[in-house]
């Protein structure tokens, strides 16, 4: 019994540390940046659809250095997509890496931009070859 309670209690600060970690830091302020292509200072949201086995859009444009909501949304009965977002084409140099969601459902991820402006990438992970456009970053 004591056993049982310790493990639960394990368990619930293993929850807490995945999901307290994932969860947004609440940075009262973005520090300032007088540089060119300053990071917007709200935070921004895009929205991204997978439908029949394909992004609504070839290209996601964010400001750098800045708080990036996507709410994706998956479409697809029974199959699993996510977002993730990578330097390079051939996804290395993880940005961000949404989780797979069934669909159909909807899920927000959010993530800090990259401080460099450039062109990445993102892709759907279990799609990559055909599920896959461009990450600006501004
Ligand atoms: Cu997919």
């Amino acid at each position: 019994m004591r056993q049982t309670v310790f493990t639960l209690l394990l368990l619930a600060a293993l929850l807490c540390v995945a999901g307290c970690t994932s969860a947004p830091a609440t940075t009262p302020t973005v520090p300032n940046a007088t540089a060119a292509g300053t990071p917007s200072n709200g935070d921004v949201s895009v929205r991204v659809v997978a439908d029949q086995m394909a992004f609504g859009t070839a290209e996601i444009t964010v400001p750098r250095d800045t708080n990036v909501t996507v709410h994706f949304e998956n479409r697809d009965d029974g199959i699993p997509h996510n977002v993730a977002f990578y330097r390079t084409a051939d996804a290395r140099g993880e940005i961000y890496v949404g989780q797979l969601i069934q669909g159909p459902g909807t899920v927000d991820y959010t993530f800090r931009s990259p401080a460099e402006p450039g062109t990445y990438h993102f892709q759907c992970d279990p799609h990559a070859s055909f599920m896959r456009g461009l990450f600006i970053v501004t």
